[in-house]
């Protein structure tokens, strides 16, 4: 690990893994760009400007998972804080970490929290927000880690009580196969007085599930693009915006949001970093993402599968959406 730079007298760290990703995440995508379904890994949305689009989906009326969420966590955020009492909030995948603000004003007021480690691919988004998170909150340390949910957990700083947070459903972004994965890799990680907080969508009429992802603003459709822009530029790879339709659908057999494009004729991609032509039929899906939404049952049984307990389950007054805690040990007197 590399102390990348030290910011506003020490307050905020900047961590990044020594090894570079990038071998892996184009090994990654030449398999899922030769598998049956082709795919672009969702690592390619969150460049700099996909993380500003993706700031800009949070914003949209459709688009109400993180309204649902900052809802619940307006009502519980006191009694996480009070049962967990952790003096270090960790976010994976944070953002621009706006909902776990209401986590950590209630640990702050607790006055149990000591420092924040926010996690995130996006360095420049993460050094803003960390910038930000530390001026906001004089108190206490940031320290923000660049990095991959998915392989970077060894970064994580140890000591004290910890609380592991991964909101806005971005783990159902991953296959239940990844989520088994990560679930156990968390379960290892945790500490006997550490806790995990997981926001997961759930399930709900089909209608309000493809408008959060078809927004008539378009940004969403601009945000997925915006892979295709990336591989092109990182990648020397000729995707063609014309050539692809958006198409974001509810797949009930799954029940995720099957997000990507169809070819709009036959035709080949050229990906010359990474050797390979890819050739689309026409109307041929590219899966750029899935998003999974959850029912409470199967969610806690692949939370069991990994050794871990769901203690707390709330929802929203509307059950759009929920909040999972999940101690490592049961909390003393629950
Ligand atoms: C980050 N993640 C939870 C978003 C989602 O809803 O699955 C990503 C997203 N894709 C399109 N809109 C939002």
């Amino acid at each position: 690990m590399s102390r990348a730079s030290t910011e506003q007298r020490a307050r905020v760290e900047v961590l990044r893994n020594e090894h570079d990703g990038r071998p892996a995440l184009y090994e990654a995508t030449l398999r899922s760009l030769q598998a049956e379904v082709k795919e672009l890994p969702p690592v390619w949305l969150y460049d700099e400007r996909g993380s500003r689009l993706y700031e800009e989906i949070t914003r949209l009326p459709d688009y109400y998972l993180p309204r649902r969420e900052g809802e619940i966590l307006r009502v519980q955020a006191a009694t996480i804080a009070g049962r967990t009492q952790a003096s270090t909030l960790v976010e994976l995948g944070a953002g621009s970490a706006k909902n776990i603000r209401l986590v950590l004003d209630a640990l702050d007021t607790a006055g149990t929290l000591e420092r924040f480690v926010p996690l995130d691919v996006s360095e420049p988004t993460l050094r803003a927000s960390a910038r930000a998170i530390a001026a906001a909150y004089p108190r206490i340390s940031v320290e923000a880690i660049v990095g991959d949910f998915e392989r970077d957990l060894d970064l994580l700083p140890e000591g004290g009580r910890r609380l592991i947070a991964f909101l806005g459903s971005t783990i159902g972004n991953l296959y239940p196969e990844q989520r088994a994965t990560l679930l156990t890799a968390l379960a290892a990680e945790l500490a006997p007085s550490d806790a995990l907080l997981l926001g997961v969508d759930l399930v709900k009429d089909v209608a309000r599930l493809e408008a959060a992802y078809n927004d008539r603003e378009g940004v969403t459709e601009a945000f997925v693009r915006n892979a295709l822009t990336a591989a092109n530029s990182e990648l020397d790879a000729t995707f063609d915006q014309r050539l692809f339709v958006y198409e974001a659908r509810w797949d009930p057999a799954h029940e995720w949001m099957d997000i990507g494009f169809r070819a709009r004729q036959a035709h080949a991609v050229w990906i010359q970093r990474l050797g390979i032509d890819v050739t689309f039929q026409m109307d041929e899906p590219l899966r750029v993402e899935i998003s999974s939404k959850f029912r409470r049952e199967r969610f806690e049984l692949e939370a069991a599968r990994a050794g871990l307990q769901v203690e707390s389950w709330w929802t929203d007054r509307g059950g759009d959406f929920a909040l999972a805690l999940v101690p490592r040990d049961p909390f003393a007197g629950s």
